[in-house]
Protein backbone atom coordinates (compact mmCIF):
# COMPACT_ATOMS: atom_id res chain seq x y z
CA UNK A 1 0.00 0.00 0.00
CA UNK A 2 2.52 2.56 1.02
CA UNK A 3 4.06 1.90 -2.73
CA UNK A 4 1.29 2.68 -4.09
CA UNK A 5 0.60 5.92 -2.26
CA UNK A 6 3.97 7.01 -3.41
CA UNK A 7 3.45 5.95 -7.33
CA UNK A 8 -0.48 8.22 -6.38
CA UNK A 9 1.82 10.71 -4.82
CA UNK A 10 4.48 11.57 -7.55
CA UNK A 11 1.77 12.29 -9.69
CA UNK A 12 0.65 15.34 -7.65
CA UNK A 13 2.68 17.66 -9.91
CA UNK A 14 0.25 20.74 -9.36
CA UNK A 15 0.94 22.90 -6.30
CA UNK A 16 -2.31 23.11 -4.00
CA UNK A 17 -2.46 26.85 -4.84
CA UNK A 18 -3.04 25.96 -8.37
CA UNK A 19 -5.70 23.49 -7.94
CA UNK A 20 -6.89 26.44 -5.41
CA UNK A 21 -7.06 29.09 -7.69
CA UNK A 22 -9.08 26.80 -10.93
CA UNK A 23 -12.13 28.27 -12.03
CA UNK A 24 -13.49 24.40 -11.41
CA UNK A 25 -12.80 25.11 -7.53
CA UNK A 26 -14.96 27.78 -6.81
CA UNK A 27 -17.97 26.12 -8.79
CA UNK A 28 -21.02 25.03 -6.61
CA UNK A 29 -21.37 21.32 -6.73
CA UNK A 30 -24.35 19.08 -7.15
CA UNK A 31 -26.02 16.84 -4.51
CA UNK A 32 -26.01 13.31 -6.19
CA UNK A 33 -27.45 12.14 -2.74
CA UNK A 34 -30.22 14.42 -3.10
CA UNK A 35 -31.24 13.35 -6.80
CA UNK A 36 -30.77 9.49 -5.87
CA UNK A 37 -33.34 9.85 -2.86
CA UNK A 38 -35.95 11.99 -5.87
CA UNK A 39 -35.54 9.50 -8.28
CA UNK A 40 -37.32 5.84 -9.26
CA UNK A 41 -34.31 4.24 -11.26
CA UNK A 42 -31.20 5.68 -8.94
CA UNK A 43 -28.88 5.06 -11.77
CA UNK A 44 -25.12 6.12 -11.56
CA UNK A 45 -23.83 5.23 -14.71
CA UNK A 46 -19.94 4.63 -14.87
CA UNK A 47 -17.41 5.73 -17.33
CA UNK A 48 -14.47 2.82 -16.98
CA UNK A 49 -12.06 1.51 -20.08
CA UNK A 50 -10.58 -1.41 -18.20
CA UNK A 51 -10.28 -3.28 -14.93
CA UNK A 52 -8.54 -5.36 -13.38
CA UNK A 53 -11.10 -8.40 -12.87
CA UNK A 54 -12.43 -8.26 -16.77
CA UNK A 55 -9.34 -6.23 -18.57
CA UNK A 56 -10.63 -4.42 -21.18
CA UNK A 57 -14.02 -3.55 -21.78
CA UNK A 58 -13.94 -0.76 -23.82
CA UNK A 59 -11.51 1.79 -25.26
CA UNK A 60 -12.92 3.20 -28.10
CA UNK A 61 -15.53 5.18 -26.61
CA UNK A 62 -15.08 8.52 -25.70
CA UNK A 63 -15.88 10.38 -22.55
CA UNK A 64 -17.39 13.41 -24.99
CA UNK A 65 -20.19 11.07 -25.99
CA UNK A 66 -20.64 8.92 -22.79
CA UNK A 67 -21.10 11.91 -20.53
CA UNK A 68 -23.64 13.29 -23.20
CA UNK A 69 -25.35 9.55 -23.60
CA UNK A 70 -25.91 9.20 -19.90
CA UNK A 71 -27.31 12.71 -19.32
CA UNK A 72 -29.66 12.16 -22.24
CA UNK A 73 -30.38 8.90 -20.65
CA UNK A 74 -31.39 10.65 -17.74
CA UNK A 75 -29.23 9.01 -15.25
CA UNK A 76 -28.95 10.36 -11.58
CA UNK A 77 -25.15 10.72 -11.67
CA UNK A 78 -21.89 9.95 -13.31
CA UNK A 79 -18.68 8.27 -11.87
CA UNK A 80 -15.39 8.88 -13.57
CA UNK A 81 -12.05 6.32 -12.94
CA UNK A 82 -9.49 8.58 -12.91
CA UNK A 83 -6.70 5.66 -11.85
CA UNK A 84 -5.03 5.31 -14.59
CA UNK A 85 -2.53 2.40 -13.72
CA UNK A 86 -5.76 -0.37 -12.92
CA UNK A 87 -8.70 1.45 -15.12
CA UNK A 88 -6.99 3.26 -17.84
CA UNK A 89 -8.71 6.54 -16.33
CA UNK A 90 -7.51 10.15 -15.89
CA UNK A 91 -8.26 13.57 -14.48
CA UNK A 92 -8.33 14.44 -17.90
CA UNK A 93 -11.77 12.29 -18.57
CA UNK A 94 -13.56 13.94 -15.22
CA UNK A 95 -12.51 17.21 -16.64
CA UNK A 96 -13.64 16.35 -19.99
CA UNK A 97 -17.14 14.95 -18.38
CA UNK A 98 -17.60 17.85 -16.63
CA UNK A 99 -17.27 19.86 -19.71
CA UNK A 100 -20.03 18.10 -21.35
CA UNK A 101 -22.78 17.60 -19.19
CA UNK A 102 -24.77 18.57 -16.19
CA UNK A 103 -24.80 15.38 -13.92
CA UNK A 104 -23.51 14.68 -10.25
CA UNK A 105 -19.85 13.43 -11.08
CA UNK A 106 -18.39 11.09 -8.85
CA UNK A 107 -14.01 10.89 -8.58
CA UNK A 108 -13.67 7.04 -8.86
CA UNK A 109 -10.42 6.53 -7.20
CA UNK A 110 -8.17 5.22 -4.30
CA UNK A 111 -8.35 7.87 -1.88
CA UNK A 112 -5.12 8.60 0.48
CA UNK A 113 -4.72 11.31 0.87
CA UNK A 114 -5.77 15.20 1.15
CA UNK A 115 -4.37 16.16 -2.09
CA UNK A 116 -6.32 14.11 -3.98
CA UNK A 117 -9.47 16.15 -2.83
CA UNK A 118 -8.17 18.83 -4.09
CA UNK A 119 -7.75 17.82 -6.97
CA UNK A 120 -11.16 16.20 -7.31
CA UNK A 121 -13.00 19.68 -6.88
CA UNK A 122 -10.34 21.20 -9.20
CA UNK A 123 -11.16 18.61 -12.05
CA UNK A 124 -15.26 19.23 -11.68
CA UNK A 125 -15.68 16.31 -9.15
CA UNK A 126 -19.15 16.49 -7.24
CA UNK A 127 -19.10 13.67 -5.21
CA UNK A 128 -15.96 11.50 -3.78
CA UNK A 129 -15.44 7.71 -2.86
CA UNK A 130 -14.08 6.57 0.07
CA UNK A 131 -12.69 2.66 0.47
CA UNK A 132 -13.18 1.15 3.98
CA UNK A 133 -10.96 -1.54 3.09
CA UNK A 134 -8.04 0.13 2.33
CA UNK A 135 -9.00 3.45 5.24
CA UNK A 136 -8.67 3.33 8.62
CA UNK A 137 -11.32 4.69 10.80
CA UNK A 138 -9.48 7.63 11.27
CA UNK A 139 -8.64 8.57 7.88
CA UNK A 140 -12.17 7.78 6.84
CA UNK A 141 -13.33 10.28 9.35
CA UNK A 142 -10.38 12.72 8.35
CA UNK A 143 -11.29 12.56 4.10
CA UNK A 144 -14.90 12.60 5.15
CA UNK A 145 -14.74 15.99 7.36
CA UNK A 146 -12.22 17.29 4.49
CA UNK A 147 -14.09 16.67 1.75
CA UNK A 148 -17.03 18.57 3.08
CA UNK A 149 -15.51 21.41 4.29
CA UNK A 150 -15.15 21.62 0.23
CA UNK A 151 -18.48 20.70 -0.53
CA UNK A 152 -18.14 17.22 -1.81
CA UNK A 153 -20.54 14.52 -1.10
CA UNK A 154 -19.10 11.24 0.13
CA UNK A 155 -19.45 7.87 -0.66
CA UNK A 156 -18.45 5.10 1.23
CA UNK A 157 -17.88 1.84 0.05
CA UNK A 158 -17.99 -1.21 2.25
CA UNK A 159 -17.37 -4.77 1.76
CA UNK A 160 -18.63 -6.62 4.85
CA UNK A 161 -19.90 -5.91 8.29
CA UNK A 162 -16.52 -5.17 9.85
CA UNK A 163 -16.09 -2.73 7.30
CA UNK A 164 -19.54 -0.93 7.70
CA UNK A 165 -19.38 -1.27 11.21
CA UNK A 166 -15.55 0.78 11.99
CA UNK A 167 -17.43 3.21 8.86
CA UNK A 168 -20.61 5.03 10.20
CA UNK A 169 -20.44 8.35 11.03
CA UNK A 170 -22.02 11.31 10.23
CA UNK A 171 -19.85 12.94 7.85
CA UNK A 172 -20.65 10.34 5.04
CA UNK A 173 -23.69 10.77 2.43
CA UNK A 174 -23.82 7.23 0.86
CA UNK A 175 -23.09 4.00 1.61
CA UNK A 176 -22.43 1.82 -0.99
CA UNK A 177 -21.57 -1.95 -0.59
CA UNK A 178 -19.83 -3.71 -3.25
CA UNK A 179 -20.79 -7.06 -4.24
CA UNK A 180 -17.78 -7.63 -5.85
CA UNK A 181 -15.75 -9.37 -4.07
CA UNK A 182 -11.79 -7.22 -4.07
CA UNK A 183 -9.77 -10.32 -3.60
CA UNK A 184 -11.32 -13.01 -5.82
CA UNK A 185 -13.70 -11.19 -8.20
CA UNK A 186 -16.76 -12.70 -7.47
CA UNK A 187 -19.34 -10.68 -7.36
CA UNK A 188 -22.80 -11.68 -5.74
CA UNK A 189 -26.04 -9.37 -4.92
CA UNK A 190 -26.49 -11.56 -1.93
CA UNK A 191 -23.79 -8.91 -0.01
CA UNK A 192 -26.10 -6.12 -0.79
CA UNK A 193 -29.09 -7.99 0.52
CA UNK A 194 -27.04 -9.18 3.96
CA UNK A 195 -25.87 -5.92 4.39
CA UNK A 196 -28.70 -3.24 4.06
CA UNK A 197 -30.30 -4.17 7.09
CA UNK A 198 -27.72 -3.10 9.07
CA UNK A 199 -27.03 0.46 7.45
CA UNK A 200 -28.93 3.45 9.09
CA UNK A 201 -31.31 4.97 7.17
CA UNK A 202 -30.04 8.20 7.33
CA UNK A 203 -27.47 7.20 4.94
CA UNK A 204 -28.61 6.76 0.93
CA UNK A 205 -28.17 3.28 0.14
CA UNK A 206 -26.14 2.75 -2.99
CA UNK A 207 -25.64 -1.14 -4.43
CA UNK A 208 -22.54 -1.16 -6.67
CA UNK A 209 -20.98 -3.65 -9.12
CA UNK A 210 -22.30 -6.52 -11.03
CA UNK A 211 -25.98 -5.14 -11.80
CA UNK A 212 -26.68 -6.28 -15.37
CA UNK A 213 -30.38 -6.05 -15.50
CA UNK A 214 -33.52 -4.01 -14.40
CA UNK A 215 -34.73 -7.20 -12.65
CA UNK A 216 -31.61 -7.05 -10.67
CA UNK A 217 -32.52 -3.12 -9.56
CA UNK A 218 -35.47 -4.46 -8.98
CA UNK A 219 -34.72 -6.76 -6.24
CA UNK A 220 -32.39 -4.99 -4.29
CA UNK A 221 -34.94 -2.06 -4.24
CA UNK A 222 -37.10 -3.89 -1.62
CA UNK A 223 -34.02 -3.40 0.37
CA UNK A 224 -33.93 0.36 0.72
CA UNK A 225 -31.27 0.86 -2.19
CA UNK A 226 -31.86 3.99 -4.07
CA UNK A 227 -28.50 4.08 -6.01
CA UNK A 228 -27.42 1.72 -8.32
CA UNK A 229 -23.69 1.59 -9.87
CA UNK A 230 -23.29 0.18 -12.86
CA UNK A 231 -20.10 0.55 -15.17
CA UNK A 232 -19.42 -3.07 -17.45
CA UNK A 233 -23.01 -3.39 -18.32
CA UNK A 234 -23.36 0.21 -19.90
CA UNK A 235 -19.63 0.74 -21.48
CA UNK A 236 -19.40 -3.02 -22.44
CA UNK A 237 -21.72 -1.79 -25.45
CA UNK A 238 -20.71 0.20 -28.64
CA UNK A 239 -23.45 3.31 -27.29
CA UNK A 240 -23.10 3.71 -22.94
CA UNK A 241 -25.79 6.01 -23.24
CA UNK A 242 -28.31 3.76 -24.99
CA UNK A 243 -27.69 1.20 -22.91
CA UNK A 244 -28.49 3.00 -19.75
CA UNK A 245 -31.63 4.56 -21.09
CA UNK A 246 -32.96 1.36 -21.55
CA UNK A 247 -32.86 0.69 -17.33
CA UNK A 248 -34.39 4.11 -17.03
CA UNK A 249 -37.87 4.08 -19.41
C1 LIG B 1 -19.07 -0.63 -11.31
P1 LIG B 1 -19.56 -2.86 -12.67
O1 LIG B 1 -19.49 -4.30 -12.28
O2 LIG B 1 -20.97 -2.42 -12.97
O3 LIG B 1 -18.63 -2.51 -13.78
O4 LIG B 1 -19.06 -2.05 -11.37
C2 LIG B 1 -18.40 -0.15 -10.02
O5 LIG B 1 -19.16 -0.59 -8.94
C3 LIG B 1 -16.95 -0.66 -9.91
O6 LIG B 1 -16.22 -0.15 -10.98
C4 LIG B 1 -16.27 -0.26 -8.60
C5 LIG B 1 -14.92 0.19 -8.41
C6 LIG B 1 -14.78 0.41 -7.02
C7 LIG B 1 -13.84 0.44 -9.24
C8 LIG B 1 -16.84 -0.27 -7.37
N1 LIG B 1 -15.96 0.12 -6.42
C9 LIG B 1 -13.59 0.88 -6.47
C10 LIG B 1 -12.67 0.92 -8.68
C11 LIG B 1 -12.54 1.14 -7.31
Amino acid sequence: ADKYIEVKLRKSVLPISQLENSVLFERETISLANRLKNSSSGIIAEHKRRSPSKSIINTSLNVFDVAKGYEEAGVCGMSVLTDGKYFGGSLDDLLTARANCNLPLLRKEFIVDEYQLLEAKSYGADVILLIAAVLSQKEIKHFSEFAKKLGLEVLLEVHNEEELQKSIMPSLDMLGVNNRNLKTFEVSLENSKNLAAKIPNDFVKVSESGISSIEAIKELQPYGYKGFLIGENFMKTDDAGKSAKEFIE
